[in-house]
């Protein structure tokens, strides 16, 4: 009989690489990749946002009229005809090894050469990839990856973007984001609290400012005609408590505070602070509401500001978390900085900040070392992927934040970890 078997065996090759342009949620382009291998062909989209850190990697737009300056044509380009080459006949399973031909490739300190848009699509594409040549759940596979020890799954606990402000919305409200993080066990439980609430919370507003007040900002929390940020936090505590879930629930806010301030003073609707005097503002608020962490309390070079609050938190022995984000921007080397100087006790972590899963993974392992907590993260400008999912669940994430759990987008990625539970109560892991 003849032997077939050289005809039929997969191989884990990468066979081609094709990038497209397509529409982020907030209908601006962004980049799609489609790697193929015999185990078929896998779809990476990159997400963008919009109150970006100063010391993230560079996202490639082409500028000009077309998309009024936002396409993002170039990084196509750079996909189908620079990096496919270079990529082409790679063992889909290196993705240590891709990444850094990727970051070489591209040569550049902050990938603006490539663009970070181009070397993420691909980087999570080959990911993608890789755990289905190997076939394990796309978790399973990046814990293998990075070798990180943990035995066990555990779901992030998810927190809910349901009141949107700053550059998110079309309200006067300064601070970005008002999260509410249920503390239930089980996903699915912390889902159900999350929208039973966001319901709620919608009746609240409507009954208070009018039906127009229930118009969503860009992660699908509601943008009420407000300015000040404790009349949110009462709004959002009003809908959990008349639902009896107020000890179920903390808060995170997301003040995303580089916005607003102008090399000197913190410059809101509400008032000018100093950043002792913003300090203040949020030790008044600590006291008063269950708010278990604040991200970007401060802007992204006011080391000073930071120090402060962490230290003085700290001597407090507070539990509260000061989540650096667009300080951080998921690099090692701000995360070193940052320990140095004592800056905060948490993390955000978006890849495309970075670029690549590796350098992602290099962060987290970093912050880790520290005890720092990690929150997975979303962007203000999403896609359907949910790569973010597996990716919290492979990492050992303490959480997840992909906006409110409403709009298509949003709720691609808290479905895909309803899935993943599933399947984790089925094997018993
Ligand atoms: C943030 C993010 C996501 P953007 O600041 O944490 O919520 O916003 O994607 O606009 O940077
Ligand atoms: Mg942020």
């Amino acid at each position: 009989m003849k032997d077939c078997s050289f005809h039929t065996m997969k191989t884990l090759k990468i066979k081609k690489i094709k990038a497209r342009e397509i529409l982020d949620s907030r209908g601006n382009p962004t980049i799609e990749v489609e790697l193929e291998t015999d185990f078929g062909k896998f779809l990476a989209s990159v997400p963008s946002g919009a109150s970006k850190g100063k010391y993230e990697a560079v996202e490639l737009r082409d500028g000009g009229k077309r998309y009024f300056g936002k396409g993002v044509k170039k990084a196509v380009k750079n996909v189908n005809e620079i990096i496919s080459k270079k990529l082409k006949g790679f063992n889909v399973t290196k993705q240590k090894e891709i990444d850094q031909v990727l970051i070489e490739l591209d040569g550049t300190e902050n990938k603006s050469n490539l663009g970070a848009n181009a070397i993420c699509a691909v980087s999570l594409a080959v990911c993608k990839t890789g755990a289905k040549a190997k076939n394990l759940p796309l978790y399973k596979y990046i814990r293998s990856l990075y070798d990180i020890r943990n035995t066990k799954y555990v779901i992030p606990r998810p927190s809910f973007n349901i009141i949107n402000g700053g550059v998110h919305a079309g309200n006067e409200l300064d601070f970005q984001e008002f999260m509410i993080c249920p503390k239930e066990k089980s996903f699915s439980e912390n889902l159900r609290f999350g929208v039973e609430i966001y319901h709620k919370l919608k009746e609240i507003i409507s009954k208070k400012y009018g039906k127009l007040a229930t118009n969503l900002g860009d992660e699908g929390g509601f943008a009420p005609p407000i300015k000040d940020p404790e009349t949110a936090i009462k709004l959002i505590l009003e809908a959990a408590k008349t639902l009896n879930y107020q000890e179920k629930i903390s808060i995170f806010l997301d003040v995303a505070a580089s916005q607003f301030f102008d090399g000197k003073k913190y410059k809101t609707k509400f008032g000018k602070f100093s950043g002792k005097e913003l300090a203040n503002f949020y030790f008044k608020l600590v006291k008063k509401y269950p708010i278990e962490g604040i991200e970007d309390p401060f802007a992204q070079d006011d080391f000073e500001s930071w120090g402060h609050f962490n230290s003085k938190l700290k001597r407090q022995k507070s539990k509260v978390l000061i989540v650096g984000d667009d300080l951080i921007v998921t690099n090692p080397k701000r995360i070193k900085m940052a320990k140095e100087k004592n800056l905060c006790n948490a993390i955000i972590v978006k890849i495309n900040q970075i670029g690549t899963v590796t350098e992602a993974i290099e962060a987290v392992k970093l912050a880790k070392s520290f005890g720092w907590q990690i929150m997975v993260s979303h962007r203000s400008g999403e896609t359907t992927d949910d790569f973010i999912s597996d990716f919290a669940v492979g990492i050992c994430a303490d959480f997840i934040k992909a906006g409110a759990p409403a709009r298509g987008e949003r709720v691609a990625k808290y479905n895909r970890l309803l899935r993943i539970e599933e399947e984790l109560q089925g094997s018993k892991i």
